[in-house]
Formats: C-alpha cells, structure tokens, sequence
C-alpha cells in the first residue's frame, strides 16, 4: 500500500471519531454553553440573539472576519424565514459553518497530489513549541502503519535536546532518523537526509526544523536555504511545507500563519492541542481565511492522536451533544 492509499479519504472509524470528540470536548463545552445561555427564554432567533451569538464565535476565536460571514448568512436565513425558532439555531448554524468551510477551500487535502513522488518530502515549520516533532513522530507512525517507508531528518539542530526528542520518537515509532550534532548546518542535515531516503528507496522523508527564528528575513534565508539544498537532491522538493500550530493559542495562531505564508509556500497546515483548549473555533477561522487547507488535527500526546482534518466530521463534533 502506498502513500495514496493513506491519503484518500475514508470515513472517520469509530475510534477516530471518539478520539475527535473527546478532543473538542472543552472547546464545544465553551460554545454550547455560550449559546444555551444566549437563547434562553428566547423563543425566535432576533436581533439580540444574533448579537450574541456574535460575541460567542468572537470569544470562542473564530475570528472576526469569519463570524460576521457566518452571521451574515444567519441572517439571511431569518430573513427569508421570517421566523426561526432558537431550538433550530444550533442546526442552523452547524449547517451554515459547513457550507462556509466547503466553499471556500476548495484545496482540500483530497486533492493534493501525492503517490507521484518518490520520496515525498514534508518540511516542518513553525515556532517553538507548537508541536512540530511531536506531530512529526505521529505521522511518521501513521505513514508506517500504512505500509510506508520513512525517514526523518533532525535539521532542528539548534539544542541539543531538539535533536535528542526527534532520535527518541524514531525509536518509538521504529522509523529512521538522520541527524547531525547539534549546532549542525540545517540545510546539511536535510541535504543528507534526502540522500539517504533516495538510497534507501523511502516512501517519504519529513524534515523538521527550528521554531526559533523570529525575524522574517532570517527565517526566510533560512527555509530557502534548506530548500534549495534538498532540490539538489530531489527536484521539486519539498512536495509538502507544512506550517504546524498551536490551536490553544487562538489569535496568536492566525497570527503566526499570516507570518509564515508570507515568508514561505506553506501549502498544508496542521492544527496541534485541540484537546485541552477551548480555543478549537479557531481551526473554523483558519480554514476560512486563509487558501491553504488544514491537513492534519493534533488531539492529543499519543502516537495515535494525528487525524486528517475532515471539516464535515469536525463541526459535526462540535455540535454533537
Ligand atoms: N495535548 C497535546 N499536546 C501536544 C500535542 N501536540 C504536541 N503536544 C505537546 O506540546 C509540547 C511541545 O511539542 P513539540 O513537538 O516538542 O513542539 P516543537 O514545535 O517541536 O517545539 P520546539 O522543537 O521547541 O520548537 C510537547 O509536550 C508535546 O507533547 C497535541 O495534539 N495535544
Ligand atoms: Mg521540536
């Protein structure tokens, strides 16, 4: 079986979907709460509640630009209705979330080209701490369960201990890594990594790097430079940039995307620490405003807790009672 197999879509199993709701469990919590307490002894959903319900996808960090389309189109249906009841609301605002993400990212992760590469090559980006080796460990076990080969490159050669967590999720995992002592050239660590994934005819070779570069000119030359090394390698590498952040962080996250798309062609994100937060209305934010479709969810520590992001199953989850 190969990479394309991993990556076309399936149905969430049932541990998956356990898994998905129980991660979202504070983030779903928070918002339908919010909204219980908005729409009680209300019977019709009225201007006051609309303002409300606002307030609530503003604070459960949706994000503003996105809340006022949602909005907008909630009141559009109750224009058109004339009367819609309160208890219909969650209904109607489930639907309309799933409408809004299905539009406006048509570059879902369905329609990346994958089997055609050989390695395939992710690159990791992101600042510190979001949970770029972890996510890292996670897929590579996944990859492996489907039948993959991989190998992952320790180009974070800025602490010690960054190169020591990636040497450690490779044995945990029982999947290659190529590493350098730290304080090592990045790009060099990448450029061997490649070289042994050609050697090795690995399936796909994930690079992770430092989160720790915190002006956009450096982190530019940065990723061009191990860019440009690994092309030497494997032309057209790397196939995937995938930016990783840390949805407990709400704002700050659609923040740091704004950062990193612009300083490289992040075209995959992942979204880590959906368990444990409330903030998880920010997954809906940055699927809407930026082109750039959320691959991966992390909702939790365990080498099992990575899914593939599928939008329908996630705000099905979150109002799911
Ligand atoms: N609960 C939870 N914790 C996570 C998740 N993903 C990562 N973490 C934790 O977040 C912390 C940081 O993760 P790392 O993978 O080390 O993050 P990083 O981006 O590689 O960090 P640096 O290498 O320091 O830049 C670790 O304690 C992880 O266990 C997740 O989906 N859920
Ligand atoms: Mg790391």
């Amino acid at each position: 079986m190969g990479l394309f197999d991993f990556f076309k879509k399936k149905e969430s199993t049932p541990l998956e979907q356990q898994a998905l709701d129980t991660g979202l469990e504070k983030t779903k919590d928070n918002f339908l709460s919010k909204i219980s307490k908005a729409i009680a002894g209300k019977s019709t959903v009225d201007d006051d509640v609309l303002d409300e319900l606002e307030e609530i996808l503003v604070t459960s960090d949706v994000g503003v630009s996105t809340t006022l389309k949602i909005i907008g189109r909630i009141q559009e249906r109750v224009a058109r209705d004339k009367y819609v009841s309160t208890t219909e609301l969650n209904t109607l605002l489930r639907d309309e979330i799933q409408h809004l993400l299905a539009e406006n990212n048509s570059n879902d992760f369905n329609s990346f080209e994958y089997g055609t590469h050989k390695p395939y090559v992710i690159m990791v980006v992101g600042v510190n701490g979001v949970g770029k080796t972890t996510t890292i460990g996670k897929l590579a076990h996944q990859l492996k369960q489907a039948g993959n080969k991989v190998v992952l490159g320790a180009a974070d050669t800025f602490r010690a201990a960054a190169v020591d967590q990636i040497l450690l999720w490779g044995k945990r995992v029982d999947v290659r890594v190529v590493a350098q002592p730290m304080g090592s050239d990045p790009a060099s660590v990448a450029y061997d990594t490649l070289k042994s994934a050609v050697a090795n005819g690995d399936d796909v070779a994930i690079i992770d790097t430092a989160g720790r570069l915190h002006n956009k000119v450096n982190l530019m030359n940065e990723l061009t430079k191990i860019k440009n090394v690994m092309q030497k390698v494997v032309p057209g590498a790397p196939h995937e940039i995938l930016l990783v952040l840390d949805a407990s962080t709400g704002q700050n996250a659609i923040e740091q995307c704004k950062q990193f798309t612009q300083a490289t062609d992040v075209n995959a994100l992942a979204l880590t620490k959906l368990d444990g937060t409330a903030k998880g209305g920010v997954v809906i934010g940055i699927s809407d405003q930026f082109k750039i479709p959320v691959k991966y969810i992390g909702v939790g520590e365990g080498v099992n807790d990575l899914q593939l992001f599928d939008r329908k199953a996630f705000v099905n989850s979150l109002f799911n009672k």
